[in-house]
């Protein structure tokens, strides 16, 4: 990774891309919409970054009515204004035919008072919001499709495309600093919110996770639910040197998979959200459209790997716009590991 220094100066997400489409590896509208939304991040950081005296902590919905999204979970004020601005950022730019969000049952297709664009938007517009009240990073992730040749309405069925399908991928994570990380297929980038000009600079071009770690994300609260694999896997990661990992073994969980995938991407390590009793039946807890897929794509771009635990996450084949599944991801050899417990250890799932 080549960190931003005085004699390299960063330069900006307008000219990164600009350069990015003199070069023909991008279009037009996708840098407008990448743009697009990079501003909308910068707004949605603005309202995150007021806290208490925004009066955007806590849920949203009134007293004792609170407001449930489809994924069952209560909405945070700043969930749904998150969620707003990015709506409202994205209509009528030209460049989208429709978008899908985690706050909402169904995608929507560009209102067709303006014009509709090549490309469907996905996004998480505030991941980890339960950890806004108690000031811990949280992010907003994307994803982005090309719309289906000749869909000029496009319905949910049309966005279940698996992950290799995408054309770029990011987060912007709200913490310390603003942070935007992207993909557009070649290689993996990060930008930093400059306040005082209100652009997003190149910080780091081409983020690279190494190969091997020594230090693994999970909620370990969830062990007893594990199945067998996992239970087999986590069990020789705490054995350390005792064990027949032959070394120990750190761990972190910020539960915040924004801030996690984002400490991954900057020094290392495995991140994980395997199936458990208690989401199984759900087929996971993370979903796979805005968060597992547009994470594979920027870990997978910086060198990592990421899988269900059975297989490559970015080749699932969709089957619901709101699915969810398994995930492991991160420095390539440990994610192998990850998924060679699974071989050994499977019960004939
Ligand atoms: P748990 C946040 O709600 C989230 O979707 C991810 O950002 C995070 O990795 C995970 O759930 C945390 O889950 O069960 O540890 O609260």
């Amino acid at each position: 990774m080549t960190p931003a220094s005085r004699s390299n100066p960063a330069c900006s997400l307008t000219r990164f891309l600009i350069e990015e489409q003199r070069g023909g590896h991008i279009g037009p509208d996708l840098r407008l919409l990448i743009e697009v939304v990079a501003r909308a991040c910068k707004r949605i950081s603005i309202e995150v970054g007021k806290g208490a005296l925004g009066g955007v902590l806590g849920d949203a919905g009134t007293p004792g009515s609170a407001s449930i999204n489809v994924q069952g979970e209560a909405q945070k004020k700043l969930d749904v204004i998150a969620n707003d601005v990015l709506l409202e950022a994205n209509a009528w730019g030209g460049h989208l035919a429709g978008l899908a969000s985690e706050e909402m049952d169904h995608s929507m297709p560009i209102p067709d008072v303006y014009p509709r664009g090549n490309y469907l938007l996905l996004f998480d517009p505030l991941d980890g919001s339960s950890n806004i009240d108690v000031n811990i990073s949280v992010g907003t992730i994307f994803s982005v499709l090309r719309c289906p040749e000749g869909v000029t309405v496009p319905e949910d069925e049309h966005y279940l495309q698996p992950g290799t399908e995408q054309v770029a991928a990011g987060y912007c994570t709200y913490g310390p600093n603003t942070t935007l990380v992207l993909t557009i297929g070649r290689g993996t980038h990060a930008f930093t919110l400059d306040r005082e000009i209100g652009s997003f600079m190149l910080t780091t071009r081409g983020m690279r996770i190494p190969e091997e770690t020594a230090e693994f994300a999970v909620n370990m609260s969830n062990q007893r639910h594990w199945e067998p694999p996992m239970q087999a896997y986590v069990g020789d990661l705490l054995a350390g040197t005792t064990g027949p990992r032959g070394k120990d073994f750190n761990m972190r969980w910020v539960a915040s998979m924004v801030a996690d995938v984002h400490r991954i991407l900057t020094r290392g390590g495995i991140f994980s959200y395997p199936l458990d009793a208690k989401c199984a039946a759900k087929g996971g807890k993370l979903r796979l459209m805005y968060e597992a897929n547009p994470m594979a794509f920027l870990v997978e771009q910086a060198g990592g790997a990421a899988s269900t635990g059975r297989g490559r996450m970015l080749e699932v084949q969709p089957t619901g716009l709101h699915q969810r599944v398994p995930v492991f991801l991160g420095s390539r050899a440990e994610v192998a590991h990850a998924e060679r417990y699974h071989r050994e250890h499977d019960t004939g799932r």
